[in-house]
């Protein structure tokens, strides 16, 4: 294979992907914990998903486990998605579980991948569109050497029939929303570590917050003004999971 041959392979691939992923059933921002287990959800349920990741890898804040000892917790609730995903833990007392947090990230992303959802990192989302309702109806793109070399170019639009926010402790998606929109969605903030009511809350948090946007992850908490938990999961992959039931019956809504 001589090199044209490998640019166009290359070339020809990424945009067939890239122009699939203009009109989506569900565009999700952010593949760390919680944006990957709504994309496999998602694709699993046959929708149409793609997944928008600012930096080179996925995984988000995943990968360290807690301070860098890359180890995360997991609560018995949320046991059943690791055992479908195939994701291996330990019991370490009675309803917690020990992971180790690469072979998590590593499995969730295959796991997301291979039941049919698309990942595209290196794009950063870095606004949405809107339209007459209030309706969230697609995500604005940028590649993100663009943004980190400030550099003036104009990004590009997908359209999603849901949007889900799953870009962590910021809640980039749900940030700009309440900042550049008339939707009403408010920005609360995140709250100091409390990990047994950031856990419980964040799946409550999970929802719809105005038509077409749901928010999951941390980002929920941070939008809902709930505690930060630290390292243990079981709340991310609940709140994937029920990011994704909630797309789908927005889907089902808009058919
Ligand atoms: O931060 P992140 O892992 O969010 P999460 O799924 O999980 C949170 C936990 O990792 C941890 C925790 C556990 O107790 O609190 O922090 O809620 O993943 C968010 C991903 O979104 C990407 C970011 O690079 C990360 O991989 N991201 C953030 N903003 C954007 C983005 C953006 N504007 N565009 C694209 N990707």
């Amino acid at each position: 294979m001589d090199e044209v041959t490998i640019s166009k392979a290359i070339v020809e691939s990424y945009f067939k992907e890239l122009l699939a992923a203009t009109e989506l059933d569900v565009a999700i921002a952010g593949a760390g914990p919680s944006g990957m287990t709504a994309g496999y959800y998602l694709a699993k349920a046959g929708a149409k998903v793609a997944i928008f990741e600012r930096r080179l890898s996925v995984g988000g804040g995943m990968w360290g486990g807690g301070m860098m000892f890359n180890r995360i917790v997991v609560q018995g609730e949320a046991k059943g998605i690791l055992d479908e995903l195939g994701i291996g833990s330990k019991e370490y007392q009675p309803g917690y579980y020990v992971v180790d947090a690469v072979e998590a990230v590593a499995t969730m992303c295959s796991q997301a991948i291979k039941a049919g959802a698309r990942i595209f990192n290196l794009i950063s989302v870095d606004d949405v569109m809107v339209r007459e309702d209030d309706r969230i109806v697609g995500l604005v793109l940028n590649w993100s050497a663009v943004t980190l070399a400030n550099l003036h170019i104009d990004p590009l639009g997908v359209k999603a029939k849901m949007v889900i926010d799953a870009t962590g402790h910021d809640a980039e998606v749900c940030r700009i929303v309440s900042k550049k929109t008339s939707t009403g969605v408010e920005m609360k903030g995140e709250k100091s570590m409390w990990a047994e009511v950031g856990e419980k809350t964040i799946v409550e948090n999970t929802k719809e917050v105005c038509p077409g946007l749901i928010v999951a992850g941390m980002a929920a908490n941070a939008v809902f003004g709930a505690p930060r938990m630290g390292a243990i999961f079981g709340g991310m992959l609940l709140s994937g999971k029920k990011a994704a039931g909630l797309a789908l019956k927005g889907l089902k809504g808009r058919k």
